[in-house]
């Protein structure tokens, strides 16, 4: 059984983390047994980030890293559809969702006013005041710390939003008409374009980014159908591959998984 460490689940959503919701979308279409383990420290893991897994004892991080050892551990590629070129394209929008879009979704959430409010009540709100303010204000300095460092904290909300659009606007072109960015078969890069546009479109951290999804049909569509093929149930009865079935557990095991 692998164990998948991930922030608990937010807003109804899978996972408010791109990363941990990419795993545990790829675990669940690979078919292996896993258990998710809620876990919020992200320096609990290898890399002191979220996700990372556990597998006999082997404790990876990463969520491109996590993929590349379950695949050659579990010999399988999810991308074997691929052909070379193709896989180009699909590295470097891989790339563009991880190392950019991702930074636009920070600053959307920790520093955007109209949305840090909303945010900060549903990460820290279960904890008693003053705490969840000193905890809030805490995490959030590190955070624009990190944007600082990173360089997307350096511009301004609108040139933030401009060219997180441009990348949108890029993904809708390479998406046209397809179900999958691969043609017909689900491919690594649709896990993460799932994770992160479902991720932009949350209603209640509403953005210059979810509009500009909303705008794109294509998109649109494609990012509400492929969330529910990755997760059918609703979030808190979700249940994993290999789970013993919860009409079947008895009260001892039913807090294993789910909560
Ligand atoms: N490259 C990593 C990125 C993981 C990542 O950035 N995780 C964030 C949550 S979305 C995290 O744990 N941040 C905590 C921190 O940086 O302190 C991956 O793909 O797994």
């Amino acid at each position: 059984m692998i164990d998948l460490y991930q922030f608990t689940p937010a807003f109804g959503h899978a996972n408010i983390s791109p990363p941990c919701m990419k795993v545990e979308a790829f675990l669940r279409l690979s078919e292996l047994p896993f258990q998710i383990i809620n876990e919020d420290n992200p320096a609990k893991g290898p890399k002191s980030k979220l996700p990372f897994i556990r597998d006999n004892g082997l404790v990876i991080g990463d969520s491109e890293l996590i993929m590349d050892y379950l695949e050659s551990k579990y010999d399988f590629s999810m991308d074997g559809h691929l052909d070379t070129i193709n896989r180009a394209h699909h590295q470097a929008y891989s790339r563009m969702l991880d190392d950019h879009l991702y930074w636009a979704l920070v600053y959307s959430r920790w520093m955007d006013e109209k949305n840090w409010p909303v945010f900060k009540k549903q990460i820290f709100g279960a904890m008693p005041p003053p705490i969840s303010h000193l905890a809030a204000w805490f995490v959030k300095k590190g955070v624009k710390k990190q944007l600082h460092e990173q360089g997307t904290g350096r511009h301004s909300r609108d040139e933030i939003y401009d060219m997180a659009k441009k990348d949108i606007n890029q993904l809708a072109v390479y998406l046209d008409g397809k179900q999958w960015f691969g043609g017909s078969y689900v491919s690594k890069l649709d896990i993460s374009a799932v994770a992160y546009l479902s991720n932009i479109l949350l209603p209640e951290l509403d953005s210059p980014m979810a509009d500009c999804i909303r705008q794109h049909d294509n998109l649109l569509e494609y990012s509400e159908r492929n969330y529910s093929i990755f997760f059918p149930e609703p979030i808190a009865e979700r249940q994993m591959p290999g789970e013993i079935p919860k009409s079947m557990q008895t009260s001892d095991t039913s807090t294993v998984n789910n909560s």
